[in-house]
Formats: structure tokens, C-alpha cells, sequence
């Protein structure tokens, strides 16, 4: 059976996961301090475990909300969440949720989902109310997400049932490495598993990324997928429509570094000028190109969701034209300069909030816009979905590991310089550090995750490993810690080189 199609793997001890070192034992001290928490607040023990990790992506960034592929690992750093059933009776139809960090305080919610927007936070059949974001929502979004499967599947499992919680996570937040997916995939089979059911992982990948989007961001679903799907030792070629990954084992020799730029990206709070801006960028894009590729402007209005719907128009156009990159489509039929609302409406014989009336964070967009870049933004989506297929085909190529690390670092550079110019979502300590990367010897270095702040990757030869870690301490750190940004001894939180790690699963002692 394809590895999609398997439930999350059920553990009664951590090895499986957390193999035999030093990473063992922090999980087996992370365990019991969450358990302790757990019994502290609640007054008894947890009936199970889940845990889901973060990612860093390799390549394929801002593509997966267009229907792309993309190339992600999974990280060793994740959140693990205990959970217990409440009682029957009147404390059932409470949900409270601890966290081992002080910063989070216990947030609580009522069990009926109906009832959440009772004097509560989330609005159910609305995307959640930013200027009331808590960090407990990112544990409802995945309480909605079982819910709303059960009752696709016409039955409840049980809900709503009171449920109590502790969650403990190490994906530093804000920093590109997904640590809110590593939560909302967490607590949904944890959520699961204590309803007494577990699902094939494509399906909780599908339902994980859609319940993510009740916090307001218009996420694809690359950081959902990875965290459910990840093998240890291996990338994953992430497709989507349906969901499939594709087990990509890189080449001998290299390592991937992750280093922290110190800037926070709080996507949840600036998505109406980021994130979701370019979202939306991205469907005007797609739904001018077909008009101008010959669709009726309606078709293209009422069918055109992602750039890749237009892509089969785009290719025929440019193999007329003998190539068959739709980048070309692009250049012929989008301009650069930034176009202006009524230049869109124009083209399109429809007013832009019309198109966009269901959905509230796409007309804060609207809000906020002066114009759109659709050329830019179309350019580095069609070319981005190209280089994530160089990057798996030069993997699987018969180049020397020398070699291919090479073509893999040239193709992380192109990725950067692509988000940077094309899609304007990196920001000055990002373009630092990528900069320091490559002149320390990185073969290839690029923002990773939404960006805006947040992580940079850099694909470093196992060989000088050692140097390249301590110079881009003293080169970009240093500074910072004499600034007092980070503490000296908290440097291996933002700077660190990783393995492809192992996926979801669930443990019950
Ligand atoms: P980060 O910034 O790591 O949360 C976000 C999206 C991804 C993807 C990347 C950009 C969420 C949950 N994740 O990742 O789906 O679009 O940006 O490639 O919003
Ligand atoms: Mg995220």
C-alpha cells in the first residue's frame, strides 16, 4: 500500500521515533514534563500522544496554493500534545488546552463547535477573528477539522465531547519552519486517536490544510502533508490534487542548514499585505491569462482558481510559439507595470470584489491593495513549479553526489532570487544571511517558508560543515548577540543543520 494510504503509526515506546541518542532522551524528558503539566492542571493522566514535526522546504515556495509541487523535510524540532477525554456530564462540554510554555496561558472553548462563537473566539462558519488571535485556535482549527470529516462521513465520532489538553512544541514560531501546522496536525490526531480512530494520512493531510485556513491565511497544504507524510531519511515531492508524496532520498555528501534571519514573519497578523495578497495576486493572474489565451471572461471567473489551471492554455500558446513554458505566455500577454483594480476590471468585465464576496480575508486583500503585480507574480509561480522538477530530476540523474549537490545549490540560489525579485517576500535580514551563506561557501541558499523573516536553507558540503556553522556565527550572530537579540547559549535554536526527519505518530504508554 502507498504510504499515503496507511494510518499514522501507533507507538507504546518514543524509539521508533526519536531513535536511540541524545534526541531520545530530551523526548523522554519533554514526555514526562508534559504529562506532569498535564496532571498539574487537570488532576489526572493523559490517556495518549500525538506528535507532528516542522518542515524546512527545499524548493517549490508560494507554489502549493497554485495546485504545485513542492519539495519539503521534515525537521527533528515538533509539538507533542497529551490528551485526555473529560468526564461525562456538564464538565464534557468544555475543551481546555495547557502548554508547557508559560507564554501560553490555558485557553478554553466550548465542545459544541456551534457554540464557539458564543462570548468565545472562533466564529464557526466564519475564518477566524484575527484581532482576537489566540495561540489555542491553532488547536481548535484541528477539533473543527475532525468534526467537520465526521460529519462528511455522516457520523460524529462522539462530538462534541469535552476534551483537555497540553501541548508542548520546539518549531521555533515565526520562523518559516511551520510550526503552526506542527500544532494543528498534532492536535488533530491527537484528537483522533482519543476518539478512538485513525484515518489514512492523505486524508488527514487534506483535512489538516483545510482546517489551517480557519485561521485566516490561504494556505496550501505543503506543511500539513510533510508533517503527516515525512520518512525519516527522506525528502518528499510533495503532489497535490490528490495528495501524494513521493519518497526523494538526496545525494550523498550534503547537508541542509537552517538559520534563523531573527526577523519574525507574524503571517496571521500582516496576511492581508503578504500572504493572502499574494494569493490573490495569483488567481487575478491566472484569470487574466485565460481571458487573454481565449477564455470566455466569464469561464474564467466562474473555473480559474490557481495558475495551474491556466496552464495547459499557456503551454499550447507557447508551443505555437516554439517553447512550451508558460513563462512565455506570461511575457507575451501580462505587462509589467503593476496593474491597478480598474485595469483588472477592465480586462475582466467584472468588479474584483465580486469575484472575491465569499471570502472575507480576500476583501481585506482588496482593502489593502494599491495595485498588482500579476506579471511578476505569475512569472515566478510557472517558473519555481519548474525548477522543483529540476531539483527532483537532477536528484534522480547520473551526475556524480558532487555534481548534484552542485545543480541542487544553483537551483536553491534561482528559487531565491526568484521569491526575492518576482514575488518580493523575502526582506533585508533574510537577503544578509543568504548573502553570508553563499560567501561561507553554501552551494546554494534560499529563503524558506512564506518569508517576510523567518529561516533561510543553505545546502553546505558535510566537509566544511564545522567552519561554515562558526563563521556564519561570527558573521551574522555575533552582532546580535552583542545586541542583546538572542542569548549566546540559545544560538543552536537559530542555527542548526537537520536531517530529513520522521512524520506524525501517535504513543500510548
Ligand atoms: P509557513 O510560512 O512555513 O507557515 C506558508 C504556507 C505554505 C506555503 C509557504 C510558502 C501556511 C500554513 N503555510 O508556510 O502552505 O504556501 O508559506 O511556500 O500558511
Ligand atoms: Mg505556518
Amino acid at each position: 500500500m502507498a504510504h499515503e494510504d496507511l494510518p499514522i503509526p501507533f507507538y507504546s515506546s518514543l524509539d521508533p521515533v526519536y531513535g536511540d541518542g541524545s534526541l531520545l532522551e530530551e523526548a523522554q524528558i519533554r514526555f514526562q514534563t508534559v504529562k506532569a503539566k498535564f496532571v498539574e492542571l487537570f488532576g489526572r493522566e493523559p490517556q495518549l500522544y500525538a506528535r507532528s514535526p516542522g518542515r524546512v522546504n527545499l524548493i517549490g515556495e508560494h507554489i502549493d496554493y497554485e495546485g504545485y509541487s513542492v519539495l519539503p523535510m521534515a525537521i527533528r524540532q515538533d509539538t507533542i500534545v497529551a490528551i485526555g477525554k473529560r468526564d461525562a456530564g456538564e464538565s464534557s462540554k468544555e475543551v481546555r488546552i495547557g502548554n508547557v510554555n508559560p507564554k501560553y496561558s490555558v485557553c478554553t472553548y466550548p465542545a459544541d463547535p456551534h457554540q464557539m462563537n458564543k462570548g468565545f473566539l472562533i466564529p464557526y462558519d466564519q475564518e477566524v477573528d484575527l484581532k482576537n488571535h489566540k495561540w489555542g485556535h491553532y488547536f481548535i482549527c484541528g477539533y473543527k477539522g475532525i468534526y467537520d470529516y465526521a460529519k462528511s462521513k455522516g457520523t460524529d465520532f462522539g462530538l462534541p465531547f469535552g476534551l483537555d489538553a497540553v501541548v508542548d512544541g520546539t518549531v521555533p514560531t515565526g520562523s518559516g519552519l511551520s510550526s503552526s501546522a506542527a500544532l494543528v496536525c498534532s492536535a488533530t490526531i491527537a484528537i483522533m486517536a482519543v476518539l478512538d480512530n485513525n484515518f489514512p494520512k492523505k486524508e488527514i493531510a487534506q483535512l489538516t490544510c483545510e482546517c489551517e485556513r480557519y485561521i485566516g491565511t490561504q494556505s496550501g497544504g505543503m506543511d500539513q502533508a510533510i508533517s503527516v507524510m515525512a520518512k525519516t531519511g527522506f525528502a518528499e515531492l510533495i503532489d497535490f490534487n490528490p495528495i501524494r508524496a513521493t519518497d526523494v532520498k538526496l545525494p550523498d555528501g550534503g547537508t541542509f542548514v537552517i538559520a534563523h534571519s531573527l526577523a519574525e514573519s507574524q503571517k496571521a497578523v500582516t496576511a492581508a499585505t503578504n500572504y493572502n495578497n499574494r494569493v490573490v495576486e495569483c488567481r487575478l493572474a491566472a484569470i487574466v491569462l485565460a481571458i487573454k489565451l481565449g477564455m470566455a471572461a466569464n469561464d474564467a471567473i466562474s473555473k480559474v482558481k490557481t495558475l495551474s489551471d491556466v496552464e495547459g492554455l499557456c503551454v499550447s500558446f507557447a508551443g505555437k510559439h516554439g517553447s512550451s513554458d508558460p513563462c512565455f505566455a506570461v511575457k507575451a500577454h501580462l505587462k509589467e507595470e503593476p496593474y491597478t483594480a480598474e485595469d483588472i476590471e477592465k480586462i475582466i468585465g467584472a468588479n474584483l470584489t465580486s469575484i472575491f464576496a465569499n471570502s472575507l480575508s480576500s476583501l481585506d486583500v482588496l482593502k489593502a491593495a494599491q495595485h498588482f503585480k500579476i506579471f511578476q507574480r505569475a512569472s515566478h509561480v510557472y517558473s519555481e513549479a519548474k525548477r522543483v522538477y529540476s531539483f527532483r530530476d537532477v536528484v534522480l540523474s547520473k551526475l556524480s553526489d558532487d555534481d548534484k549537490l552542485k545543480k541542487l545549490g544553483e537551483l536553491m540560489n534561482e528559487s531565491h532570487s526568484s521569491c526575492s525579485v518576482l514575488y518580493e517576500c523575502s526582506c533585508p535580514e533574510l537577503e544578509e544571511l543568504v548573502k553570508i551563506c553563499r560567501d561561507n561557501g553554501a552551494l546554494g541558499a534560499r529563503l524558506t517558508g512564506a518569508g517576510w523573516g523567518g529561516c533561510a536553507v543553505a545546502l553546505v558540503k558535510e566537509s566544511i560543515l564545522p567552519q561554515f556553522i562558526q563563521n556564519v556565527k561570527e558573521s551574522f550572530y555575533k552582532s546580535r548577540i552583542e545586541k542583546g537579540v538572542i542569548r549566546k547559549d540559545d544560538i543552536g535554536l537559530y542555527l542548526f543543520a537537520s536531517k530529513p526527519s520522521s512524520g506524525a505518530a501517535i504513543f500510548k504508554f
